[in-house]
This record gives structure tokens, C-alpha cells and sequence, in this order.
């Protein structure tokens, strides 16, 4: 892994009172102490070592939040919310010890209500459960991150999860209209509202949204839903570059076209979903993932047009998913794309750039460089619909890890100068704090830190995230 210093950790009689409180405030069957048990709240799904927390607070209601919050406060240790731990950049790893508070057991699904099209939530849910109890009464929730079946909907929102359907839908910020969230201090607000329209006030909720756990706790969301769109057609099109799929992508959009998933998936990455026995045609190079939805006339219309669009760009091939279990096993494929290639070297560290949609070959082309420079093995994949590609570094050489971070630089400041933004869904964690700099001006992370400090004026809440250390930026 790359070598990063270690962040100071609290004293250990800070430690100690804060055991002491949590014992009392929430009883011993919810607080973890052990460090054996404690090693499961340390990790998360990111390139971030992990760091085995002080204890552990298993809160089950706003209250036991409160409670918690309190006893960190009183202690003086940081305290870090954690939902299933599937964050890609460190935002739940406990960097500077202290306490985790696992919001996994609020797991109620509260309210769906039809007629309003709005849920409310805990935010333990498991987003896949919510997929389903959702569509179920024949509504839908878009955002649909590729850990569906494990990322827990307060993660979602605490990093503004997307996912492949966020082309046509947008990522979770659009479909959050109000948080139950409690702060450092144990005020308990309610933000945003329950209607579809509302403009009251400063958007708090938006600013909650996305703020990677650093604010405030979430202890209920209020969900925007919309109708189940009554059909699906799912398309793959072959290509022999990654370049020319690039070209496709920008086809598709120019042609005033919006289907809900444009995936792209380069060589390095066809040969991850190959290594897990699906076959894909041997001449392709890489592959567009592409899916329609709305009523039968109009997906067959979108379905010739967008055939089109990727013949003209020279696709080798467009076909379609004859039936669900087809398209299941495609999907399947893609969402296993992210342990898939971590099985393939020693060490990964996967990025989620976003360039404009236009500079998509232009990204393409740079990868191919960095890796060829660096010698670092890379592959992309991802949401090119959105111009989010997930470029991943992979090696099995401690020794490379300088390489990695040369070849990190190279990216970042060849995204930016492309006039793309350094995270498009993971958020930006311990992983990627260090690079703030090169997109935002330090008067707009001063700012920022500003905003922080009024929501918690100690710096208690998952505290060495988002922001670079000082003195250390990158520019
Ligand atoms: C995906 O799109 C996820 O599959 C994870 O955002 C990406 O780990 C990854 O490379
Ligand atoms: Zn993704």
C-alpha cells in the first residue's frame, strides 16, 4: 500500500473514559471493546490501511446517537459514523482511533407512502432491501451504487453514492428531501422538508448530503420516489478500442440520447469479467454496457438509434439481452468488477475521476500513458455516461508504491486540466484529501473548514477527512 504517516490518537485515559461512558450511557451489549472485535470496524473498501478503533457504539436509536456523540465529546476522542463499511475512500476508517458509531442496526423501513411517492428510512438499510421493498409496491429508487447488496442507505448519503443509473437519474442528492441528523453537541435537527417543492431557508440538507460523515449523524432520511418504469432493454457494444467506445459515448449524447446506464468498460477490465468465466467476444477490446428504460415503443426506438450511433463509431458488434437472466448475468458481471480486479494484483487503489464526456478518449489515451510511463498496470471502467471512470492502479510490488503515487499526480492534474473534478462518487475520504488543492482555491477549503467548525468546533466528528493536513496541500 502506499505509505501515509499515521495520524496521533487519543490518550489512552481519553481512551478509557470514553469505554466508561459509552458503558453507562448505552449499556455494555452495545459497546465493543475488544480489539479482536473492534479489527471488523477498522476497514473499509478503500486503499486507506485500516485502523483499529477504541470501541465500537452499536446504536439502534437517535437517542443511543446522542448518547454516543456525548461520551466522545466528554471524553475528548474522535468518533467516526460508519454504515456497512463499502466506502471507497476512507470515510468510515477511524484514522485517528476513538470511537465508531455503527448506525448498521437502524434498519427500519418506516414509511412508503404511494401516493406522496416519498420512504422514510433509517440509515442501517441495506440499499438492495429498499431496491426491493420499493419496487414491490411498483415505485423506484434510482441511486445504485455497485454494492447494492451490502452499502447501507446512510453511507449512500453521506457520500452522495451514484451508480451506473445516475446517467439518466441522477446520484442520491436528487432523491434526498429531508435528514433527521444529530450534531457533535447532541441538537437534534430535522432539515428539508416532506414535498416535492421547497425552498426554505439555506438547502442544510444538500449540504449534509455528501459531507462524508464530517457534520453530523444521520439518523432518519426522508426519500424522493418515482414510478417503476414499466420496461428495460439492456445492449452491449463491442468495440476494438477503448478509444472508439469513447467516441461512442459521446455519439449517443450528441444524438439527444439518454439511456439510464452508459457503461464502458476498457480491455484490462473485459479480461476481469473474462477471469470470472463470462464470455465476451475475443475481438473486443473494450465494450459499452448500455440500458434503455420507459414503455416497449420507445426503448425499441432509443435501441435502433443507439445502434446507430455505435456503428458509426465503429462497434464490432450491438446485441441485445434476449431475457432478464441474460441481462442479470451481464449486470452481475459488472458488479463484480470491483472485487473482480482487486483479485488481480496484491494491491489496488481504484479512482472515480469524472472528465467532461467529450474528453473521455482524451482520458482514455492519458491512462495509457501514465501506466506505460510508470509501468503500473491500469484499467478503466465505469459510468462514462457521466464522464466517471473508475481508473484502477494495480501491482503486487511494495516497491512500486512510489510509481503508484507519480502516476496518481499524473492523473489528478490531467483531469483537472481537463477541467473534470477529482471524485464523481466516492467522495474524496482520507484517500484523495491531499489533492484538494488542485481543484478547489484555498479560500474555498478555508471556507469549507469554516462550515465545519460550526457544526463541530472541536473537530470530534471523523476528524482527518476531506481536507488536506496542513501545511501538506499539493500545490
Ligand atoms: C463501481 O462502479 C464502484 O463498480 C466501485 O463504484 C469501483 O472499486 C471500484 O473500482
Ligand atoms: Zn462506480
Amino acid at each position: 500500500m502506499l505509505r501515509r504517516p499515521p495520524f496521533p490518537r487519543p490518550s489512552a485515559a481519553a481512551v478509557d473514559k470514553a469505554r466508561l461512558l459509552l458503558d453507562r450511557a448505552l449499556g455494555p451489549s452495545k459497546v465493543i471493546t475488544s480489539p479482536d472485535a473492534c479489527l471488523n470496524y477498522a476497514g473499509d473498501e478503500s486503499d486507506q490501511d485500516p485502523v483499529t478503533p477504541d470501541a465500537v457504539a452499536l446504536v439502534s436509536s437517535a437517542d443511543d446517537v446522542a448518547r454516543a456523540l456525548a461520551a466522545a465529546s466528554e471524553a475528548e476522542v474522535p468518533i467516526v459514523p460508519r454504515g456497512a463499511g463499502s466506502g471507497k475512500s476512507g470515510g468510515a476508517v477511524p484514522v485517528g482511533g476513538g470511537i465508531v458509531l455503527a448506525t448498521i442496526g437502524m434498519k427500519s423501513i418506516k414509511e412508503i407512502d404511494r401516493e406522496e411517492l416519498v420512504a422514510v428510512v433509517e440509515p442501517g438499510v441495506i440499499l438492495g432491501d429498499f431496491h426491493a421493498a420499493v419496487e414491490a409496491e411498483g415505485l423506484f429508487y434510482p441511486p445504485d451504487p455497485n454494492s447494492l447488496k451490502m452499502c447501507a442507505i446512510g453511507g449512500n448519503i453521506a457520500e452522495n453514492a451514484g451508480g451506473p443509473r445516475a446517467f439518466k437519474y441522477g446520484v442520491t442528492r436528487e432523491y434526498v428531501l429531508g435528514l433527521e441528523a444529530t450534531l457533535m453537541d447532541g441538537t437534534r435537527l430535522r432539515t428539508g422538508r416532506r414535498t416535492v417543492k421547497g425552498v426554505t431557508g439555506y438547502d442544510v440538507t444538500s449540504l449534509l448530503v455528501g459531507s462524508e460523515g464530517t457534520l453530523a449523524v444521520f439518523t432518519e432520511a426522508t426519500l424522493q420516489l418515482i414510478p417503476k418504469p414499466p420496461g428495460v432493454v439492456t445492449l452491449l457494444a463491442l468495440f476494438d478500442t477503448a478509444f472508439s467506445s469513447g467516441r461512442a459515448v459521446s455519439a449517443i449524447i450528441a444524438a439527444g440520447l439518454v439511456p439510464r446506464c452508459l457503461e464502458l468498460l476498457d480491455a484490462g477490465a473485459l479480461e476481469a469479467v473474462r477471469a470470472r468465466g463470462v464470455p465476451v467476444d475475443a475481438r473486443a477490446g473494450a465494450l459499452l454496457l448500455i440500458e434503455i428504460d420507459g414503455d416497449a415503443a420507445s426503448c425499441e426506438a432509443a435501441m435502433e438509434r443507439i445502434g446507430e450511433a455505435c456503428v458509426s463509431q465503429g462497434a464490432l458488434d450491438v446485441l441485445a439481452a434476449q431475457d432478464k437472466a441474460q441481462r442479470d448475468r451481464l449486470w452481475e458481471a459488472r458488479r463484480a468488477l470491483s472485487p473482480a480486479t482487486r483479485a488481480m494484483a496484491r494491491f489496488k487503489i481504484s479512482e472515480d475521476v469524472v472528465v467532461p464526456r467529450t474528453r473521455l478518449p482524451d482520458l482514455l489515451t492519458e491512462v495509457g500513458r501514465i501506466s506505460e510511463e510508470t509501468g503500473v498496470r491500469m484499467l478503466s471502467y465505469g459510468h462514462a455516461g457521466d464522464g466517471n471512470l473508475h481508473v484502477n492502479f494495480l501491482w503486487n510490488d511494495p516497491d512500486q508504491g512510489p510509481a503508484v503515487e507519480k502516476g496518481l499526480d499524473r492523473l489528478f492534474r490531467a483531469v483537472i486540466g481537463m477541467r473534470g473534478t477529482l471524485s464523481g462518487e466516492h467522495g474524496i475520504g482520507t484517500s484523495k484529501a491531499e489533492f484538494l488543492p488542485l481543484e478547489q482555491s484555498a479560500e474555498l477549503i478555508d471556507l469549507q473548514r469554516r462550515i465545519k467548525t460550526v457544526f463541530d468546533p472541536r473537530g470530534l466528528l471523523n476528524p482527518h477527512k476531506i481536507f488536506p493536513r496542513r501545511g501538506h496541500g499539493v500545490c
